[in-house]
């Protein structure tokens, strides 16, 4: 349970993961079908065996609370997570002037000329993303992704569906639901989404006062996603519980395809020998009722004091 079932994973896989080729041509351990459980009564699961960006974490989730799929309002709150992807459709446009970017991801990380190179340019990107309106709409809009399938799901008759909205009312008004899903995997979109959904499918369910919710995640990256994808639910589980004047109750963590990247794992040895430390508290402004009125400063994290940050290359 909790932060050990993560270190417990992360040993598993690195004991006995089969030695996997993958999309991004890294290479990874892997094993199939997992499962974790974290109770948020407890307190908010953030590692404390390594630092977890909570900040990027929740205005992640906001943005997709909002509906929003625009990466303007990730960059507004200096948050840089999505930018690639954006950046991407910039640089393959007939628009795009500026020297040759492709491949970008890769290039960046094997020759320092080119890395100054697309830095500069992504810095031109973020600028133009955050003064030039015209500009953020054709280019800062990721299109089909989370905000959009949760918010504003498309249907066959030109009407959208809130998921989650939908989601919230039936929790409070028949608690004892058992179709309390939001899906993010929209065959239809996949072809136009930049990544097709990795957390594909989440279900709450309520009992003894208590609000659960259990996330099926297709595909996980253990040592750089699945920290923040643990945090980012606990995060929704317990702004959503807040709503619906229940407590948060578990979160349970179910994978597909789980991963550690070949080139993450001296970092995950270096993590599994240090100690879990205290877990933290989150604290919600309680004169909000609503998720969707909810700000970065509504919550803050209390009694974090986590073992220093681990970097590794992300696979792009
Ligand atoms: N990944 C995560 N969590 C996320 C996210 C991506 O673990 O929230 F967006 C990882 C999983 C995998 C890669 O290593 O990103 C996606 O690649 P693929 O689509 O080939 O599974």
């Amino acid at each position: 349970i909790g932060e050990e079932a993560y270190l417990n994973l992360c040993q598993h896989i690195l004991a006995n993961g089969t030695k996997k080729g993958d999309r991004t041509n890294t290479g990874t351990y892997s094993v199939f079908g997992h499962q974790m459980r974290f109770n948020l009564e407890e307190g908010f699961p953030l590692l404390t065996t390594k630092r977890v960006p909570f900040r990027l974490v929740a205005s992640e989730l906001l943005w997709f609370i909002k509906g929003d799929t625009n990466i303007r309002y990730l960059l507004e709150h200096n948050n840089n997570i999505w930018n690639e992807w954006a950046f991407e459709k910039w640089v393959t446009s007939s628009n795009y002037s500026g020297p040759d970017m492709s491949n970008f991801g890769n290039r960046s990380q094997e020759d320092t000329n080119f890395k100054k190179q697309y830095q500069e340019q992504m810095g031109i990107f973020k600028d133009k993303i955050l003064t030039d309106n015209a500009f953020a709409k054709k280019y800062g809009d990721l299109g089909n992704v989370y905000g959009k399938q949760w918010r504003k799901w498309k249907t066959s008759q030109n009407e959208t569906i809130d998921q989650l909205k939908d989601v919230i009312d039936n929790i409070k008004n028949n608690p004892n639901s058992r179709r309390h899903i939001v899906s993010a995997w929209n065959p239809e979109d996949l072809p136009s989404m930049a990544l097709p959904p990795c957390h594909t499918l989440f279900q709450f369910y309520v009992a003894d006062g208590k609000l659960s919710c259990q996330l099926y995640q297709r595909s996980a990256d253990v040592f750089l996603g699945v920290p923040f994808n643990i945090a980012s639910y606990a995060l929704l589980t317990y702004l959503i519980a807040h709503q619906c004047n229940l407590k948060p109750g578990e979160f349970v963590h179910t994978l597909g395809d789980a991963h550690i990247y070949l080139n993450h794992v001296e970092q995950v040895k270096t993590q599994l020998a240090r100690d879990i430390k205290q877990m933290p508290q989150l604290e919600i402004n309680q004169q909000k009722t609503s998720i969707f009125d909810f700000e970065l400063d509504d919550f803050k994290i209390v009694g974090y004091d986590p073992h220093p940050t681990i970097k590794a290359p992300i696979a792009v």
